[in-house]
């Protein structure tokens, strides 16, 4: 399922560096300037079609695809395979289940990343196993209702949507089939992201590059799960079987959990995200539904993008950021100390109450000149 933490070391900085490399010389800016604007025409099919194409390997959050950090030349066709799977999950310790609502089984959905002016080919597939028609609206796409009145697909179907990425940035993509059935698939975990980035790669402020070490993807969840008489969680057979008893909670706007990747603890313990002290850590943390304020409990948001667009410089040094229902925020750590650090939606009820936090597991030599105690608990 998940991607190794070996695979996550091929993130490396070397792309990256090499991309710099690149707009650190004058002239090569301008030719990049004018490639990115040969970019961002329009073109036609005949010259899509000419395009190289890239299939990307999709992985389960909380760990990214394997990806460039600056594009290694023109635009390119990505194509994608979303596979719409409904599901029965765990959500907590105490065997609170959903049928939940996928793309590719996670909740989640796998983050998607391409370049600006890429295009991204998207095949949606819903197996005949399925009981529901689903589609998905894109947050980075334009025109269609994102997408989503192009790509109903019933059970039994497939669809493929192409949409060009000319929005710099992290973005969410949700099911939305219609009416009250687009917050119900939204709250049933049928939502993920995709990451749009600058073709020269993410830049600080005032242009400055920024690169990473590692990548995480953080999806947080509002579940709303009815109860029985005896306040005991209600258990179904099948997928859809819960909408009525589901709409009632919804409606009182107040979630049974709030959690990130699908579940209570799934990313604590021994699935605890792992990084290296001097290691840069990009994290994409997104919310379909409802507002939510990430918190890294001993560290900082050195380059925030808090709305999600790339296209604005970042904010830095943060201690608290705000991402909007509905939308993903980036934002980027070099971690300064080991130790275990909580990373957090601060509204703490809903981080320790409900399941909004994770965990960090940092690697590496501890600095007293950042902190130390002075003198340990004793006797007053
Ligand atoms: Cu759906």
């Amino acid at each position: 399922m998940g991607k190794s933490d070996t695979d996550q070391e091929t993130l490396s900085r070397r792309n990256f560096l090499a991309g710099t490399a690149v707009v650190g010389a004058g002239l090569i800016v301008a030719e990049m300037a004018s490639t990115n604007a040969a970019a961002a025409s329009a073109k036609t099919e005949q010259e899509i079609a000419a395009l190289p194409r890239v299939k990307q390997e999709m992985v389960a959050p909380p760990f990214f695809p394997k990806h460039d950090q600056v594009a290694r030349g023109g635009p390119t066709v990505v194509e994608v395979r979303l596979v719409i799977e409904e599901k029965k999950m765990v959500l907590d310790d105490n065997g609170a289940e959903i049928w939940a609502l996928t793309f590719n089984g996670s909740v989640p959905g796998p983050m998607i990343v391409v370049h600006e002016n890429d295009y991204v080919e998207l095949t949606l597939v819903n197996p005949d196993t399925n009981a529901m028609e689903h589609n998905i609206d894109f947050h980075a796409s334009t025109g269609a209702l994102g997408g989503g009145g192009l790509t109903h697909v019933t059970p039994g179907e497939e669809c493929v949507l192409r949409f060009k990425a000319t929005k710099a940035g992290v973005f969410v993509y949700h099911c939305a089939p219609g009416g009250a059935m687009i917050p119900y698939h939204v709250v049933h975990g049928m939502n993920g992201a995709i990451m749009v980035l600058p073709r020269d790669g993410l830049k600080g402020k005032g242009g400055t590059p920024v690169g990473y070490d590692r990548a995480y993807y953080i999806g947080e969840q509002d579940y709303y799960l009815a109860k029985d008489e005896d306040g005991e969680y209600l258990k179904y057979d099948t997928a859809g079987e819960d909408y009525a008893d589901s709409m009632e909670v919804m409606a009182t706007l107040i979630p049974s959990h709030i959690v990130f990747n699908g579940a209570v603890g799934a990313l604590t313990g021994d699935k605890a995200l792992k990084a290296k002290v001097g290691e840069t850590v990009l994290i994409v943390h997104s919310q379909a539904n409802r507002d939510t304020r990430p918190h890294l409990i001993g560290g900082h948001g050195d380059n925030v993008w808090s709305t999600g667009s790339f296209t604005d410089d970042p904010q830095t040094g943060l201690e608290t950021w705000f991402i909007a229902g509905g939308a993903a925020g980036a934002v980027t750590y070099t971690f300064k100390q080991p130790g275990l650090y909580a990373y957090v939606n601060h509204n703490l009820i809903e981080a320790v109450l409900k399941g909004a936090a994770a965990h960090f597991v940092v690697e590496g030599k501890w600095d007293n000149d950042l902190m130390m105690q002075v003198k340990k608990p004793t006797a007053i």
